[in-house]
């Protein structure tokens, strides 16, 4: 009787009654803010505790998509899971399958409470998914012994029927569930934000010199194409009525701030380039805003740290810590930004607030969804990323980079143009040099200086010649440093070595 299409359809049975368990999972967590789903519980644990030398690997492999990746690799396991406890349940093992769905509840279930940001009700979720899928798993058995006792036909009509139900009830739990989220999200609150007025507003934008050579990048980064990393699956969805900002630790005099006190002060503009440690030479985890923000020397200057504290630890809601010198508040301006370029900070970015350190790299600066900074010691406390292996302290490093052409395309022989960014906040770019081949290197034009603390374009007319050809570039900083030539890899603390790219000129 075990036919290959029964064990198919057994199979096909497991995956709906998982599938039932996680959609109701899925409705459960958009009740609160910071519930999850089990596949998202798992996948924080994952991240939390998977080797740094893994990480790094999954980070080169799929770059800023290393989430979805993971999300993906969950869900596939699940899957194969899912099948194997249909076809367990429907071939009479019906003890082993109940026990697989327990196992897995209770993964999910140790791994949900660990959800920095979930409370009490944070297993949750997990404990519906596992009950939702032993129920449906019943269910579906009665639809198969009626069939059985209708004498063995392929009529399966009233098992389909029973399956569409369960099909279309679990996709209206998912967009149930959805719904709820975006209705309570960050996101729409965002939009009735009018952002306070700088006291001092930086010059406008000049002409970007992008407008004029295809493939530059744009002066400043739109928010849009901005790249994001961080270890949050789902982004955090902060209520700004809720929302509390501190400051405290090591301070005379600890602070608080709702929303409407922070944004209250006054705030200034600031151009800045950020980057990613996980940057490869010429990769694209950087970009350059326009941010504004409160100045942090002057909110940290009035919670009076002790003399001993050296670090300022900023701690995101989803439990994420980044720490810096107390003495990179050297007027540099560091901030704390509530926008970008214009808007109120994208809620990938970090809304409500976050930690702009110009010239410190993003993970041991720019907290995003910040919710506290601490005062501490650099003896005594350490950032998310220390204990998995990367510096303790970790400034950007002079960096250049070409657009266009692209690596491994192919161009016609003529006249063209190289062209790309460099950057060294906080030194600034004095000169940047390109050379084609083994040729001399030659001085790039320079676009314009928005601040020391931002990338500049350059861009050098070139006639390109018919056959394999490599261009290379490399910058000089505002002190006259001229960029590392050694090829270093971005572990432990960022990347070296002159952006080189191969193309191939034709005729
Ligand atoms: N809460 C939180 N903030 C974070 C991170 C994170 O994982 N969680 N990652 C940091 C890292 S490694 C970088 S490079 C920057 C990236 O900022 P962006 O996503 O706005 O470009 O955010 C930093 N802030
Ligand atoms: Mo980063």
């Amino acid at each position: 009787m075990l036919s290959t299409g029964k064990t198919r359809i057994d199979g096909i049975l497991g995956v709906v009654a998982v599938g039932a368990g996680l959609a109701v999972a899925q409705l459960l967590s958009s009740i609160k803010s910071g519930l999850n789903g089990p596949i998202v519980s798992i996948g924080n644990r994952v991240i939390d505790y998977v080797p740094a030398s893994i990480e790094k690997f999954v980070i080169r492999i799929f770059g800023v998509n290393d989430k979805l990746a993971l999300v993906i690799i969950i869900s596939v396991v699940v899957l194969i899971l899912a099948i194997l406890i249909g076809s367990s349940y429907f071939s009479g093992k019906r003890r082993q399958a109940n026990l697989i769905v327990i196992f897995m509840m209770i993964i999910a279930v140790v791994a949900s409470i660990f959800d920095a940001s979930a409370g009490v009700l944070s297993v949750l979720p997990s404990l519906a998914a596992g009950g939702t899928t032993i129920w449906i798993l019943k269910i579906l058995e009665n639809r198969t012994k009626q069939n059985e006792s209708e004498g063995l036909t392929i009529n399966r009509r009233e098992l389909f029927k029973t399956v569409g139900f369960i099909a279309v009830g679990s996709a209206a739990a998912v967009i149930a569930g959805n719904f709820f989220r975006t209705q309570a999200s960050a996101q729409l609150k965002r939009l009735d934000i009018l952002l306070p007025k700088a006291l001092k507003f930086l010059p406008p934008l000049p002409t970007d010199p992008a407008l004029k050579t295809a493939g530059l990048s744009k002066l400043i980064t739109p928010n849009g194409e901005f790249y994001r990393i961080d270890t949050a699956i789902v982004v955090p969805n902060i209520n700004i009525e809720t929302w509390r900002f501190k400051i405290d630790g090591m301070v005379g005099n600890p602070l608080e701030f709702t929303y409407k006190e922070l944004t209250d002060r006054p705030v200034f503009e600031l151009d800045c380039t950020i980057a990613c440690v996980s940057n490869e030479v010429g990769g694209n985890l950087v970009g350059n805003a326009r941010w504004l923000g409160i100045r942090l020397d002057d909110l940290v200057k009035e919670a009076s740290p002790f003399d001993s504290a050296d670090q300022v630890m900023g701690h995101s809601i989803d439990g994420f810590t980044a720490g810096f010198p107390v003495a990179a508040l050297d007027g540099r301006d560091a901030m704390i930004a509530i926008g970008m370029n214009g808007e109120p900070l994208p809620v990938d970015h970090g809304f409500p607030a976050r930690v702009i350190v110009p010239g410190i790299y993003g993970y041991v600066s720019a907290t995003k969804w910040l919710t506290r900074i601490e005062l501490t010691r650099f003896d005594q406390a350490e950032g998310y990323w220390i204990p998995r292996g990367w510096s303790v302290q970790a400034p950007i490093k002079t960096a250049s980079r070409i657009d266009t052409p692209t690596t491994a395309s192919s161009v016609k022989a003529g006249g063209r143009v190289i062209a790309g960014v460099a950057w060294a906040p906080i030194r600034g770019i004095s000169k940047v040099e390109v050379r084609v081949n083994k040729n001399a290197w030659r001085p790039a034009t320079l676009g314009p200086v928005l601040a020391k603390t931002t990338w500049r374009q350059w861009w050098i007319d070139w006639e390109a010649e018919p056959g394999d050809v490599l261009l290379s570039v490399r910058a000089t900083d505002g002190t006259g440093a001229l960029q590392s030539s050694k090829r270093v890899s971005i572990a432990p603390n960022g990347a070296e070595g002159w952006h080189t790219i191969k193309i191939t000129v034709s005729t």
